[in-house]
């Protein structure tokens, strides 16, 4: 049965599906699956290939909804057509990612693949190699229905945002044309 094979061996039921066209994505797109686990939402990660396994695709898309998924990131390379054929495929909102992968000319297959849907099909592209970026939106989305989300998410951005004054406080007390050290 095509939910048996997607099966997650977590015991909270998976919101957001990470998957990627190899493994050879993986340390690209495990930084989707660290941000999701700091904010502690449930997250399956599996690999899909359009091109090598495309039934399996067609599986993974047509039952995402039923299994509980109410976001899918989909990441690839070169001829990136896995995020495009997913969102063809489910309602499901679709983050695209990007992947630079090492025989590629310099990501730009991969970003126009990706981002260059018809209308009617869009897909959400993050910049190349932003699987974060992917799992901070995934984040924001469920976050609009979930106030306790929203709360980590918010806090996440002052943080950011304390990153950034605490640099313009040592600019400030350094000055620009010493021997500054980023922070
Ligand atoms: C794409 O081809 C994958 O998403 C990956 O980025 C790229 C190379 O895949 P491998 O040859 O490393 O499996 O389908």
């Amino acid at each position: 049965m095509a939910d048996e094979q997607f099966k997650t061996s977590s015991s909270m039921r998976p919101l957001v599906g990470i998957v990627m066209g190899s493994d050879s994505d993986l340390p690209v797109m495990k930084a989707a699956a660290e941000i999701l686990k700091d904010f502690e939402i449930a997250f399956e990660l599996t690999v899909v290939s359009a091109h090598r396994t495309p039934l399996r695709m067609v599986d993974y898309a047509k039952t995402a909804k039923e299994r509980g998924l109410k976001i899918i990131i989909a990441g690839a390379g070169g001829a990136a057509h896995l995020p495009g054929m997913i969102a063809a495929i489910t309602t499901l909102p679709v983050i695209g990612v990007p992947v630079k992968s090492s025989n590629s000319i310099d990501g730009w297959d991969s970003v126009l693949s990706i981002l260059q849907m018809p209308n009617g099909v869009p897909v959400a592209t993050v910049a190349l190699n932003a699987a974060k970026n992917a799992g901070i939106l995934a984040g924001q989305i469920l976050a609009t229905a979930n106030e306790e989300l929203s709360e980590k998410i918010q806090q996440y951005k002052n943080e950011l945002q304390q990153t950034v004054l605490d640099k313009v406080e040592k600019l400030a007390g350094d000055g620009w044309n010493n021997t500054y050290d980023k922070l």
